[in-house]
C-alpha cells in the first residue's frame, strides 16, 4: 500500500511506475523514519510547500499556477513584498472564427472587464475576419493569441481591425488587412487612445489614410519581438506604426513599410522618445524625413537600419529635437534625397561604436548629418557619399568631438570627403583614410569654430580643390599635435591647406604629398615637423620652427594603411613634449626617453634592440 506522500506527489508517482515495489518500500521506510524522528503518534501527511512569487494572476509561480500544482494537504505560501495585491481575473475563451455571435472575439470583447484575458480555442492557422465593423476594446485587457497557433485577425481590406480606448496587451497574433479610412483615418490595423503593449505580434499589410499604417496610438507603444511588415500610411507619419508619446521596442522588425506623400517615419513615427534595442529597420520608405524612423529623441542600442529611403533628410532615421544616443547601431545602404544618408541627428547627439556603411545623401552628410554637433567614439564611417559636403559626416551648430573611430573611403561631391565640421572639431586618435572630395578637404574640412587634432592618422585622401588631407578654412584657432598625414604614393595635393585662421602644428609627420603645408590665407606656425617625400615642405608665409627636418618616414606598411613607425624612421625620438601622454595606440609617450613625431609612438622590438645599448649606458 503506497503512502499518502506518494499518492500526492506527482514525482513519486512517476518514480513508482517502473519501480512500484521499490518506491513503495522506500516511501514506507521514509514515513517510518519521519514518524520516529517526530515522535508523533499518528501518520502526519508530508506537507509540500508550493510558493507563490508573483502577483500575476497567471503564469509560472502565480497563485493560479500554485493552485493547479498543489495536492491534498499541501501548503501554498507566499514570497511577496508587504501589501502585495493579487487580482483574480477571468479568462474568456474564443471558440469560433465567426465575426460575431456566441464564442466570437467580438462577444468576448463586449463581456470582458478590466484585467481579463481573452484566449483562443481554435485550430492552427485560424483567421478571424472582421467584416461588420472594427472590433472595439473599451476595457484594459489582454488578448492572448498565443493560445492558438498562428492566429490571424484580418480586416479583410475593408475595415480597421481594432479601435481601442483602454490599455491593451496583444500577444502572439497577426493583425492584417486592416484599412482605416475617412476623416482622420489613422491606424489601419489598430487605433488607440491608450497605451499599447505588444508581445510577439505581427502587423502585416494594413493601410491608413492618415497616420500609422499598421498601428496608431495617442499614447505609448511598448513592443517586444513584434514585427511591422508592409504597412502604409497615406496621410501622416509612421508607415508601420505611430506612437505619439513614445515607443519602447525590443527585438522588432520594421520591413517594407512606407508613408505616401510628404510624411515622415516610413517605419515608425513618434513625437516623443524612442528607446529601441535589437530591432531592424529594413527597406522602409518615407516621402519626407526618416526612411526607417522619425522620432523626437532616441536611445538606440544594437539597432540596424538597412536600405531605407527618405524623400528629404535622414535616410535611415531622423531625430528631430531631443537628445539621441546611438550605441552599437549600424546604418547600411540607406539613402536620403537631402541631408544625412544614414541619419539626421538633432542636439545632444552621441554615437558610441557602431558603423555607417555605404549610405548616400543628396546634399550634406553621406553617413550622418548632425544639426547641433556630435560626439562619437570608436565609430566607423565607411564608403558613404554626399552629393555636396561631408562624405562620411557633416556637422553644424556645434563641434564634432571624436575619440578613436575611422572614416574610410567616403566621398563628397564638393568639400570634406571624410567629414566637414562647420562649427568646430576636436578629434583624438581618429583615422581618416582614403576619402575623397571633388572640392576642398579630401580627409577633413573645418569650415568654422575651433579645431584641435591629436594623434590623427590622415592618409591617402584626395581633393580636387585645396588640402588633400586637411582643409582649414575656419577663422578660429586650430591646434595640430602628433598628427600623421601621409600617402603611400605621390599625392598631387597638399597635406594641409590653411585658408584662414591661425594654425599651430607640433610633432606633425607629413609624407607623400606634393606640398606639406599650403598657406592660402590666415597664418601657420610649425615646429618639430618631419617632412618625408614632400617636394615642397611649406609654402611662403608659413613660420618654420628650428626643429623640423626632412627624412624617411619608414612606415610599417603604408600600402596597407599601417602608419606605425618602423625601425629607422626619422620620426622616432625627434619630437618634443607637447603635453600628450599617449599615442594613437593608447601607448604611453614618450618611449625610449623622447617623443616621436606623428600619431605613433614606436614600441617595436627592433627599436628596443637598437636602443637598448644606449639605455644601458
Ligand atoms: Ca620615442
Ligand atoms: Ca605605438
Amino acid at each position: 500500500m503506497p503512502s499518502k506522500s506518494e499518492i500526492r506527489n506527482p514525482k513519486s508517482q512517476i518514480l513508482r511506475l517502473p519501480f512500484a515495489g521499490l518506491a513503495s518500500a522506500l516511501g514506507l521506510a521514509l514515513a517510518a523514519l519521519l514518524l520516529v524522528s517526530l515522535g508523533t503518534a499518528y501518520a502526519r501527511p508530508l506537507a509540500t510547500l508550493v510558493t507563490v512569487t508573483t502577483t500575476s494572476d497567471s503564469g509560472p509561480d502565480s497563485l493560479r499556477d500554485a493552485l493547479v500544482k498543489a495536492g491534498d494537504g499541501d501548503r501554498v505560501v507566499f514570497s511577496l513584498t508587504a501589501n502585495s495585491l493579487i487580482v483574480a481575473v477571468s479568462e474568456l475563451t474564443v471558440t469560433t472564427t465567426s465575426d460575431s455571435g456566441t464564442g466570437s472575439l467580438r462577444e468576448a470583447l463586449v463581456a470582458a472587464s478590466d484585467g481579463d484575458t481573452i484566449v483562443f480555442s481554435l485550430t492552427v492557422n485560424s483567421i478571424i475576419t472582421v467584416a461588420v465593423s472594427e472590433l472595439t476594446v473599451t476595457t484594459a485587457i489582454t488578448i492572448d493569441g498565443s493560445t492558438a497557433v498562428s492566429l490571424t485577425i484580418s480586416g479583410g481590406g475593408t475595415t480597421r481591425v481594432f479601435s481601442v480606448t483602454a490599455p491593451l496587451h496583444l500577444i502572439g497574433l497577426t493583425v492584417t488587412g486592416g484599412a482605416a479610412a475617412g476623416a482622420g483615418g489613422a491606424g489601419g490595423g489598430l487605433y488607440s487612445t491608450s497605451a499599447i503593449t505588444l508581445t510577439g505580434v505581427t502587423f502585416l499589410l494594413n493601410t491608413a489614410v492618415g497616420r500609422g499604417g499598421g498601428l496608431y496610438t495617442e499614447q505609448t507603444l511598448a513592443a517586444t519581438a513584434s514585427d511591422f511588415l508592409t504597412n502604409t500610411a497615406g496621410g501622416g507619419r509612421g508607415g508601420g506604426a505611430y506612437a505619439e508619446v513614445g515607443a519602447t521596442l525590443v527585438d522588432g522588425l520594421f520591413l517594407n513599410n512606407r508613408t505616401v506623400g510628404a510624411f515622415s517615419g516610413g517605419g515608425l513615427g513618434s513625437s516623443g522618445t524612442a528607446v529601441i534595442s535589437g530591432t531592424r529597420f529594413i527597406s522602409n520608405t518615407a516621402g519626407d524625413a526618416g526612411g526607417g524612423l522619425r522620432v523626437g529623441s532616441a536611445s538606440l542600442t544594437g539597432v540596424l537600419f538597412f536600405d531605407n529611403l527618405a524623400g528629404s533628410s535622414g535616410g535611415g532615421a531622423f531625430v528631430s529635437s531631443g537628445d539621441s544616443t546611438l550605441t552599437d547601431t549600424q546604418f547600411i545602404a540607406n539613402r536620403a534625397l537631402t541631408n544625412g544618408g544614414g541619419v539626421r541627428l538633432g542636439p545632444g547627439a552621441t554615437v558610441i561604436g557602431g558603423a555607417f556603411l555605404s549610405n548616400t545623401a543628396g546634399s550634406l552628410g553621406g553617413g550622418v548629418f548632425a544639426a547641433n554637433g556630435l560626439a562619437f567614439s570608436g565609430t566607423v564611417f565607411t564608403a558613404n557619399s554626399a552629393a555636396t559636403d561631408g562624405g562620411g559626416l557633416y556637422a553644424v551648430g556645434g563641434a564634432v568631438v571624436g575619440e578613436g573611430g575611422l572614416l574610410r573611403g567616403n566621398t563628397a561631391g564638393d568639400d570634406g570627403g571624410g567629414l566637414t565640421a562647420f562649427t568646430g572639431a576636436l578629434l583624438t586618435n581618429t583615422q581618416i583614410i582614403s576619402n575623397s572630395a571633388l572640392g576642398d578637404g579630401g580627409g577633413l574640412q573645418l569650415e568654422g569654430g575651433v579645431g584641435r587634432f591629436v594623434n590623427l592618422v590622415v592618409a591617402r585622401n584626395t581633393a580636387g580643390g585645396a588640402g588633400a588631407g586637411l582643409a582649414l578654412a575656419t577663422a578660429d584657432e586650430v591646434v595640430i599635435v602628433h598628427v600623421t598625414i601621409a600617402d603611400a604614393a605621390a599625392n598631387p595635393g597638399a597635406a594641409i591647406a590653411v585658408q584662414a585662421g591661425s594654425v599651430t602644428l607640433t610633432n606633425t609627420l607629413l609624407a607623400g604629398h606634393a606640398i606639406g603645408i599650403h598657406l592660402l590665407g590666415g597664418a601657420a606656425v610649425e615646429d618639430y615637423t618631419l617632412y618625408a617625400a614632400t617636394p615642397i615642405t611649406a609654402t611662403g608665409g608659413v613660420v618654420l620652427g628650428a626643429h623640423s627636418h626632412s627624412g624617411n618616414a619608414n612606415f610599417e606598411n603604408a600600402a596597407a594603411a599601417d602608419y606605425h613607425l618602423a625601425a629607422g624612421s626619422a620620426a622616432t625620438n625627434a619630437g618634443v613634449d607637447a603635453g600628450i601622454a599617449f599615442d594613437f595606440d593608447g601607448q604611453a609617450r614618450p618611449f625610449n626617453g623622447a617623443f616621436d613625431i606623428g600619431a605613433d609612438e614606436r614600441y617595436g622590438p627592433a627599436e628596443i634592440y637598437v636602443y637598448l645599448p644606449l639605455v644601458m649606458r
